[in-house]
């Protein structure tokens, strides 16, 4: 426990340095890679968020905490990763228009990924137009995912899944998720599915190409 705590702090104070070494170090003792990703990192960028809501740290404390936890995340991940072995079709992941948080969003694809889809990830502020595009690139896809980090980019959701669905393209299902994104909020903007976490969105992702 001593380890997650280093992690912890670690991140929280924005040391991207030590960061890496320290997964390496938990991960060398034998700690489950997933209670180093949910208590070490996870929880930690809770913590950070409350105390930019309570001004206690400022943007640029919430953003070295991000690039520490990123650094931690890149050890993490051939461990978090399984390897599936056949593919389950292409799955299309992005932040949507104006949002610029990918932490989530990362976490979401690397968990899709390792459940037999590949992925193409456009990155964060994603317009509606670049998912449509990519889209009628790659007729295989079978899953588009969105992500939003900020209530003032939940239209931006809404609108992306409305103009993917108006598009007349077919043969997909769509998956929404992110903090502020509820299942009733999937539903209501007509999307397929909503999962929570990067864990529950694999599982979720399956069932929906079933
Ligand atoms: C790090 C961070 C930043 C970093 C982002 C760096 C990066 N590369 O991502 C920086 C500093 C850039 C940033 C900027 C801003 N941020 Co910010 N940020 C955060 C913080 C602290 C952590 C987010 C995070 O990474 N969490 C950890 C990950 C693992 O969790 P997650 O993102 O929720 O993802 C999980 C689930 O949501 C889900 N999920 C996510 N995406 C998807 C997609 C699918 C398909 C599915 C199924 C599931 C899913 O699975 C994920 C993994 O388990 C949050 C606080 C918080 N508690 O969330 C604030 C927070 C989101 N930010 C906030 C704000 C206000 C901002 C700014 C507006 C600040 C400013 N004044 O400039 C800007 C906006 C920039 C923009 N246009 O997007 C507010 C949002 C408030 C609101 N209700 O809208 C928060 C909640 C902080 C707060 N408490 O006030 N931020």
């Amino acid at each position: 426990m001593a380890k997650l705590e280093a992690i912890a702090q670690a991140i929280e104070a924005g040391k991207i340095k030590i960061v890496g070494g320290l997964v390496a170090e938990a991960l060398a003792d034998n700690l489950d890679p997933l209670i180093i990703l949910n208590q070490g990192m996870i929880q930690t960028m809770s913590i950070v968020g409350d105390k930019f809501k309570r001004g206690d740290i400022f943007v640029p404390e919430m953003l070295i905490a991000a690039k520490a936890m990123k650094k931690g995340v890149e050890v993490l991940k051939p461990h978090l990763a399984g390897q599936a072995d056949l593919s389950l079709g292409t799955c299309i992941i992005g932040s949507v228009a104006g949002d610029m948080h990918d932490i989530g969003k990362n976490l979401v694809a690397m968990m899709i990924e390792s459940a037999g889809f590949e992925v193409i990830d456009l990155g964060v502020d994603v317009p509606a137009e670049t998912f449509i595009k990519t889209i009628k690139e790659h007729p295989e896809v079978k899953l588009v995912a969105f992500s939003a980090l900020l209530t003032t980019t939940m239209p931006a959701m809404k609108a992306s899944v409305a103009a993917v669905k108006d598009s007349g393209l077919h043969g997909f299902k769509i998956i929404v998720g992110g903090a502020p994104i509820t299942q009733d909020y999937a539903v209501q903007i007509g999307a397929d599915g909503y999962a929570s976490d990067a864990g529950s969105a694999a599982v979720t992702a399956k069932q929906l190409i079933a």
